[in-house]
């Protein structure tokens, strides 16, 4: 196979994430890269600021609950060299990404699901805390009271969170050398079933990152974009030539052709090896933004709407 080519140094670093709650992740990250981290250390670094940010509803401490009360947390991470670690349906641990990094680093396994996975973490050092804030518990209550016999939240459409889509944090960087890392955490849908796990903690759907070509990120309806294996799919044909928005639109359009309506709430971030960069959405409702930072500034873009 031929070596790689190789990138033009003045572009990179790069850093991009889903949603705008990922700038502030992302200078995070920056900043580790600048201070000589590497990729999966900036990106990890990232998203566990966001995972302490009660603010964010969607994500680590703060997020919002299932339909019992519980928070429970998805998260997976992907190195510079290809390896893996993901955790899902994760209690009372606050720093889901590095819980999954501890499965890759420190297990021969990939991916450890509930009571099973925070028993892992506890061996590992991590602490136990409340994942529900005040605020979740609020809304919580409210959703309860306004849904007193809800077992099943709706799985498609637009959710019971609104318009503002399912926000996941997904987040992929690129560092000065060209070696890439990426990393994803979420707290699910919100009022999911019990058990319910997403596409976050899976490989290839809520995130994929292969440092010969590049990465993808998920956010939205995590059973739509397991289906299509998404962050896979964008990062195969980006492999076969696709710009990195061409390769979403693929894979937007195929969720499209299999729901048969453009209703879902589906939004990915892909970012290629030589730097180029893109987020779009399958529709325009979930009014999509990532954070973009690169030689160009550190700035918010809105996401592509996939094309009638
Ligand atoms: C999931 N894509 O678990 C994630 C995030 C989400 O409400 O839907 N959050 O499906």
């Amino acid at each position: 196979m031929a070596e790689p080519k190789p990138i033009g140094s003045g572009r990179l670093p790069v850093v991009i994430a889903t949603w705008p709650f990922g700038l502030a992740a992302s200078e995070v990250a920056w900043k580790a890269l600048e201070n000589g981290a590497g990729p999966l250390d900036a990106v990890i670094a990232g998203v566990s600021h966001c995972e302490d940010d009660s603010s964010v509803d969607s994500v680590g401490y703060g997020g919002l609950p299932d339909a019992s009360g519980e928070v429970t947390l998805d998260a997976s991470v992907v190195d510079e060299k290809g390896r893996c670690g993901a955790v899902a349906c994760l209690r009372r641990i606050r720093h889901a990404a590095q819980v999954a990094r501890a499965v890759m680093d420190r297990t021969p396994h990939l991916l450890l699901v509930g009571e099973a996975a925070t028993a892992f973490a506890i061996s590992q050092g991590f602490q136990e805390s409340n994942l529900l804030s005040p605020e979740a518990a609020q809304k919580y209550e409210a959703w309860r009271k306004a849904n007193p016999q809800s077992s099943r939240p709706r799985i498609t459409g637009g959710g019971d969170k609104g318009d503002r889509g399912h926000d996941t944090l997904g987040m992929i960087a690129l560092d000065r050398q060209g070696r890439m890392a990426g990393a994803c955490t979420t707290s699910g849908r919100a009022y999911k079933l019990p058990g319910r796990v997403g596409d976050s903690p899976i490989i290839g759907a809520g995130l994929y990152v292969d440092g010969e070509v590049g990465g993808a990120a998920a956010t939205g309806v995590g059973e739509e974009v397991i289906k299509v294996a998404g962050s896979f799919a964008v990062v195969e044909h980006m492999r076969s030539g696709a710009s990195p928005q061409e390769a979403i639109e693929r894979v937007l359009r195929r969720i499209e052709k299999r729901r048969g309506d453009r209703d879902t709430d589906v939004s990915f971030v892909a970012l290629r090896r030589d730097g180029q960069a893109a987020g779009a959405s399958l529709r325009e409702k979930t009014n999509f933004k990532y954070a973009l930072l690169n030689a160009d500034g550190h700035r918010l873009v809105a996401g592509a709407i996939l094309p009638a």
